[in-house]
């Protein structure tokens, strides 16, 4: 298969053939991919230039042309692109309606006597979305002769938030650096913000929120404007809007101020005056991203004034010049002693109605904090006079880094169907999040990203399909998760059956093994401290009660679990009264979230007939032989993917079965001295001893917040 050299490669194939190789050996090395073009290397396109006009011309529809010219095979259709109310169009009476201004519509038409492929939108951005989509399709093996499709995003603000820190470090980021070289901005731009820009722009994310939420004051000063101001510059053309996380005591430490009270005049003048200057240097700046009284970090309640109070003074700032607020809901406090998965819910549900038109509330998918499972977030449905933006984590904290390949199509959509029957049944999260649960324009889904300065971005190549997977779900939420894998499959790996179906199936049964390995059956928040990598059930000694694992799955010698119903903590009264019934009892309870909701005897009952602990021990087992299936999987497609990619991923699946059994291992030696029970037959004995498993330290672990 030819594929396009990405640029290392190129330099190194050149330099190489130049100087010790004869040509001849340019081929082998021509076949070497590291991961760089994602999923967008052309297909075997040939030499020919295909026929692709353009009708009027801007940055935007020039960039539509370059892309399709790139990757369009010679022989398919000549293909038009235009904005549906190019006058060459009207003969046409192009449905438009329902196209918003980000949907595209491609179809066969008849355009200047010549029959071809339109592709149109009622902006360059939606053109350009549907140039990607034709190329898609293409490379998914759809006749282009045969294409019509009409496609609009059902989310508006489809973002990726960096948590990436103005010292070059990520913040829960397995893939290296920081991409932006906040150093070298505004006046080198690396060419890798516009390669970024483009392969979101592929998947139609149209914004990106450039630093952390932990953020640092810093990044709202002059200079770091440039900065932005600079990126904000390159995205431009591809449909991206930067966002700043936000700083909530900024006004003091940059502006010298005495206090951050939203409802001190000087404070909001503060906060107009730096929105003004914002605006000033980046005219489409999208808005502000804020983490306010959350783990440490300033907020309203310093000043006895509520969330709302707080959103709203900054969302008047951003207001005139058309910007949002994102107000993210991950709030929780150690002086309140409540179950930590009801204090958002607590908090934000009575602030319903209140906030500003142009604030989104932004909750994670769950209570607690991006586990592998975790049932969907009782805020959901719950605030509907709130436009709710979902927060997904696209970078794996909690599920093994970049090197566990757990691929996040199936936690996505598990938590975007989930029917929260606020409104009656099917008033999905899905619904809730894209507005139409209750008729709110504005809408949005963030998903926390997994890109850094690796070659591959993400760290591996299999992480690059979650970046794939939420761009794609952002766009329609309703895509399902295999669709969504083989689609990947097919732009990453190329067309070859075998290796689309065996990524395919090892995509779409990884998440459920990592489940099983680490936390199966509703467990949740089970890894060692700090870093969040490997497993540590027994930590209790942490500082903040519920940052310890004992806190989460309360296991002593009669039982394991977490009550939450009526006789705990009553955190199922959050939900509608028809998922609140089925959850109060443990026989109605899905199996899979059973212990997150429920303190159950060792002994219990399960469905299979099995006891509660010995269909633990299978699920901890099945976790470990689903990795070695995948792996032998993997091994199946040897020599028909490109060496660099196979091997890479072959030592990651290496190292994933070695730490599965790591998981396996400990968790049970952990849970058998707790309960005293023995493992039933046919299961082995964990490795070593509970005391090694205790030992182990990773105090270099990379991603860890500082
Ligand atoms: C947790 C991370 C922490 C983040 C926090 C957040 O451990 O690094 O700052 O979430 O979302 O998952 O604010």
């Amino acid at each position: 298969m030819k594929r396009r050299l990405s640029r290392i490669g190129a330099l190194t194939a050149a330099g190489l053939a130049g100087c010790i190789f004869a040509t001849a050996a340019m081929p082998e090395m021509a076949r070497a991919n590291d991961g760089y073009d994602l999923w967008l290397a052309p297909s075997a396109a040939g030499t020919a230039v295909p026929d692709v006009k353009i009708l009027s011309d801007s940055p935007t529809l020039r960039i539509a042309g370059d892309e399709l010219r790139r990757d369009l095979k010679a022989s398919a259709l000549p293909v038009v692109l235009a904005k549906a109310d190019d006058p060459a169009l009207a003969s046409l009476r192009l449905a438009t309606a329902g196209m918003g201004t980000e949907g595209y519509l491609i179809r066969p038409a008849t355009i200047a006597g010549r029959p071809s492929l339109l592709v149109t939108g009622r902006t360059d951005t939606a053109v350009l979305y549907g140039a990607f989509a034709v190329i898609r399709a293409q490379r998914t093996g759809a006749d282009l002769a045969q294409l019509n499709v009409a496609s609009a995003p059902k989310v508006k603000l489809r973002v990726l938030n960096h948590w990436d820190n103005l010292d070059g470090s990520v913040e829960r980021g397995y893939a290296g650096q920081s991409l932006w070289d906040w150093w070298t901005l505004p006046d080198f731009k690396d060419q890798r913000y516009t390669d970024y820009a483009r392969a979101n722009a592929s998947l139609g994310i149209n914004g990106v929120v450039l630093n952390n939420v932990n953020a640092k004051p810093e990044s709202l000063s002059a200079a770091y404007i440039a900065k932005a101001a600079a990126l904000a510059e390159v995205f431009r053309p591809w449909g991206i809007k930067v966002y700043l996380s936000a700083r909530f005591s900024a006004p003091i430490e940059l502006g010298g101020l005495k206090t951050a009270d939203p409802l001190d005049p000087q404070v909001a003048a503060w906060w107009q005056a730096k929105s003004a200057e914002i605006y000033r240097a980046i005219p489409d700046f999208g808005g502000f991203l804020v983490k306010a009284n959350s783990e440490g970090q300033p907020g309203p309640r310093d000043y006895h004034r509520s969330h709302a109070e707080g959103a709203n003074m900054l969302a008047a700032a951003v207001a005139p010049h058309g910007g949002v607020v994102m107000w993210r809901a991950f709030v929780y406090a150690e002086t309140d002693p409540d179950d930590r998965a009801k204090q958002a819910y607590t908090e934000f549900r009575p602030l319903d109605g209140k906030f500003a038109d142009n604030v989104l509330v932004q909750v994670k998918n769950g209570a607690i904090d991006f586990q592998p499972r975790e049932p969907f977030h009782p805020l959901f449905g719950a605030m509907p006079r709130t436009p709710m933006m979902l927060e997904l984590q696209i970078t794996k904290e909690y599920l093994g880094f970049a090197t566990h390949l757990a691929y996040l199509g199936p936690l996505f959509t598990e938590v975007l169907d989930a029917d929260t029957r606020t409104r009656g049944k099917g008033s999905t999260v899905a619904k809730v999040v894209d507005g139409a649960l209750d008729g709110h324009d504005l809408s949005g889904m963030a998903g926390v990203a997994n890109i850094g300065r690796d070659r591959d971005w993400s760290g591996s190549t299999f992480n690059q399909a979650n970046w794939y997977a939420f761009g794609r779900l952002a766009w329609n939420p309703a895509l399902s998760a295999d669709v969504i894998a083989r689609e990947w499959a097919e732009q990453t790996f190329g067309a070859d059956p075998r290796v689309v179906d065996a990524a395919t199936s090892i995509m779409m049964e990884s998440r459920e093994a990592l489940v099983d390995y680490t936390g199966p059956l509703g467990l949740a928040h089970l890894m060692d401290t700090g870093h969040h990598y490997g497993p540590g059930p027994w930590v209790d000694d942490l500082a903040r009660p519920e940052w310890n694992p004992t806190y989460y799955h309360k296991a002593d010698r009669n039982g394991i679990g977490f009550d939450r119903t009526r006789t705990g903590s009553n955190a199922i009264a959050q939900y509608a009264p028809a998922v609140a019934r089925r959850l109060a009892d443990p026989r109605t309870t899905p199996e899979e979230q059973l212990l997150w909701f429920h303190h159950l005897p060792w002994d219990w009952k399960m469905q299979s007939g099995r006891t509660l602990w010995e269909q633990m021990v299978s699920q901890y087992d099945r976790g470990v032989t689903t990795v070695e299936r995948m792996q032998a999987q993997w091994r199946d497609v040897k020599g028909l993917v490109d060496e660099e990619r196979w091997n890479k991923t072959a030592a990651y699946l290496q190292i994933q079965v070695k730490e599965a059994r790591w998981w396996r291992d400990a968790s049970l030696a952990y849970w058998m001295s707790v309960n005293g029970l023995s493992l039933p037959t046919g299961s082995a004995a964990p490795a070593h001893e509970l005391a090694w498993y205790k030992a182990q330290r990773f105090p270099l672990a990379p991603g860890q917040a500082h």
